[in-house]
This record gives structure tokens, sequence and C-alpha cells, in this order.
């Protein structure tokens, strides 16, 4: 079933290559890896939803490090199409991120699944360039990290004309070092999606709905592009703009930085309760339309299975995700040394669900997408 459909597949991606009239990255010099990628997430999205795991190639709740090593493909058989990575702490400068993990050993897995044929994305929770400077606020629970909401003149401190300017352009220089460090053997950089300041619809990050007004929230979003795409030269990002929970397309649309900006719409909404199917396929439906209106990609970001629920992916997450063209959908770490993996303390990464989301002709894991050669057409 699965080959008849890849076949199908790669017919529609062979057409739609030839037809000439395909949408294209915001960043008008993007490299052609990326304009590929672009065009072929475009493409590959109507056809089904890729799987994508955050932290999948760098460990398991019970594994550390184990290069080559997947809970998807210890599960599956098989990697998942995206691959998340996360960079928080990469600002300071560190060689680990605020989970533990070497940066260098995750440059190491996106060249590898670049190589692979994979997708990859890349999220970032810095630090709060205010609050952090703060003894006092330091000793509160989660002061002065990506999560200290305690001040609401953090963003417009970090625009130009703010006193910690300097501070975030010298983030902003450690982000452009990492992201041109992405090349493959032969040079060639790596095409990345980056999702930053991310969730914006709620107020748990301090650059949320209700810590920066929408002008704080675009300015930040077009000084960051333009400094590392102008500034810094970087042609090898497609940049998501990424809310949670929304029930309406005002509320998603609130702080949306411009076409010229943003090529993928994103929505993270997890499973907390009976409403989310209803909600979840509300939400999709406008978000969808509004990036199939200004010709960008889609995806369901970050996602959760409901807390005992065995059925889940099969039964909830599955029927609304491929009703419409959701290019990706990505559920999050299974963090290092946790009791509860995704199954729920079975000791296996994955319920047994899982496969028959993994079956399903209408998703996408990594061996199907390796013969779309999405960075080559
Ligand atoms: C969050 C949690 C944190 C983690 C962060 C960045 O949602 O998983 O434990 O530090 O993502 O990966």
């Amino acid at each position: 079933m699965k080959s008849l459909y890849t076949f199908l597949l790669l017919t529609v991606l062979a057409i739609g290559s030839l037809s000439g009239k395909e949408p294209s990255p915001a960043d008008k010099k993007a490299t052609k890896e990326t304009v590929y990628l672009f065009r072929s997430l475009f493409r590959l999205q109507n056809m089904g939803v890729m799987y994508g795991h955050q932290d999948d190639l760098m460990y398991g709740s019970n594994w550390w490090y184990e290069k080559g090593r997947s809970d998807t493909r210890d599960f599956t058989g098989d990697y998942p199409a995206v691959a998340g990575f996360e960079l928080g702490h990469l600002e300071h400068g560190h060689e680990r991120s605020l989970d533990s993990v070497s940066f260098a050993q995750i440059t190491e897995q996106i060249k590898a699944h670049f190589k692979r044929g994979g997708v990859i994305t890349i999220s970032w929770h810095p630090d709060n360039p205010l609050t952090m400077q703060d003894p006092v606020s330091k000793t509160r629970r989660q002061g002065g990290t990506a999560w200290d909401v305690s001040s609401k003149d953090v963003v417009a401190s970090i625009l130009p004309g703010g006193k910690n300017y300097k501070i975030f352009s010298t983030w902003l220089d450690r982000l452009a070092t990492f992201f041109i460090g992405l090349k493959d053997d032969h040079g060639t950089p790596i095409p990345v999606i980056f999702r930053p300041y991310h969730e914006h619809s709620g107020s748990f990050f301090w650059w949320g709905t209700d810590i920066c007004t929408d002008k704080e929230y675009i300015d930040l979003w077009k000084y960051t592009v333009r400094y590392l795409r102008d500034k810094k030269n970087i042609h090898n990002i497609l940049y998501a703009y990424n809310t949670d929970w929304v029930a309406t397309r005002e509320q998603y649309m609130r702080g949306y930085p411009g076409d010229d900006i943003i090529d993928m719409l994103s929505l993270d909404m997890y499973d907390r309760g009976e409403k989310f199917g209803l909600e979840l396929d509300n939400a999709l439906g406008f978000v969808i339309q509004e990036a199939v209106k200004r010709s960008k990609l889609t995806a369901l970001s970050e996602t959760g299975p409901r807390r005992g629920m065995d059925n889940w992916w099969s039964s909830v997450l599955l029927p609304v995700v491929t009703k419409y063209p959701v290019g990706y959908v990505l559920t999050w770490r299974h963090s290092y040394g946790s009791r509860f993996s995704m199954s729920g303390g079975s000791g296996q990464p994955f319920p047994d669900d899982f496969m028959n989301f993994y079956k399903s002709p209408r998703t996408l894991f990594l061996k199907e997408i390796q013969f779309a050669d999405i960075y080559k057409k």
C-alpha cells in the first residue's frame, strides 16, 4: 500500500516541478537547495503529513547520544522525516544546550540527517536578556530563562535603541556562526527551518502576547531576520511563524511579521482534553487557509498525546491532520531520564498505536521522502 502511494507521490512531484509556477522562499537570495526544499515541502504537504520528532537523533528517555540511534527508528524501523533540534543557551556561547545537548553533536546530526535527505527544524528558547542580569530575579523559579515573564520591557530593551541591544546582537552573532557552520562535506550550506519566538499567542515566554506589544513582536522578528539574512548573508534558513492554542484567525495572525519575512505558518497545540480534536480542526482550518492564500508552508510544529489515551495517534491526531495540507506534525522530546515516556511508562518509546500512525498511507517517514530528493528538485 505504501509503495503504491510513494509511486503516486513521485508522479505528482514530477508534474509539479515541470509546471513552472512554483512558490518561493521569502528570501530572494535563498540558496538553490533552500529553494528546492521549500518547493518540495510545498508539494509534499498535499501528499501526506511528515512525522517529526524533537531531539530524536540526540537521546531517548534511557539512552544518550548513540550515533545513528533514534527512538523513532528503534520502534518503526525508519527515521522521522523531520528531525527537531534546540538551540537554547547557544546565545551564551556555551558548548551545551539548556537540555545538556552538545552543539557540536547537534551540528553532526544535522549533517547526517541532511545527507539522508531528511528535513531539519530548529527551535530556540533563549534566556531572558533583561531579567538574567538581575541577581534577585535569578533566585525565582525560571528566573532569567525564556520562561521568565516578570518584565514587559524585555523586547523593547533588545531592539535598536534599547539598553540590551548590544547583548542581543551578540546573541544573534552566535546564532549566525552556528547557521554558517551548517555545511555538508562539499561545503554546501544545509537548509533548515528556524522557528524562533514560538507560541506567541501564549504568555509563558518573554516574547509572549501579553509580555510585549504586537509591534514590538513584529519588530523583533524583522530585526532578527534582517540581521541573519541581510547583515550576515545567511541564505539557508526558512523562517516559521508559530502560535500556541488559538480559537480565531485574528488571534493567530496577531503579530504576524509579514510574507516577506515568513516561509511557514505553524501551530503548536497539545491535547489537554476531550475538546482537542475539534479545537485543532478549527485552528488548522484557518491556519492552513491563510498559508495557502499566501503560498506558505504549514506544520503542526508541536503536539502531544492526551494522558492515558491508548489510541490517540490513530483516532485523534491522524483524522485531523490528514484533513488539511499539513506539512509535518512534530512531537516533543523524550527527555532523558524521565520516568514517563510517551507510552506512559511501559518502557517503549511510543505506544503500540504509533504503528497505526506509521503505517497509514497518509503519513510520511524518512524513506518515503527520500524518494522525493527534496534538496535536488
Ligand atoms: C520544553 C521542555 C523543556 C526544554 C525545552 C527546550 O518544552 O521540554 O524541558 O528545556 O522545551 O527543549
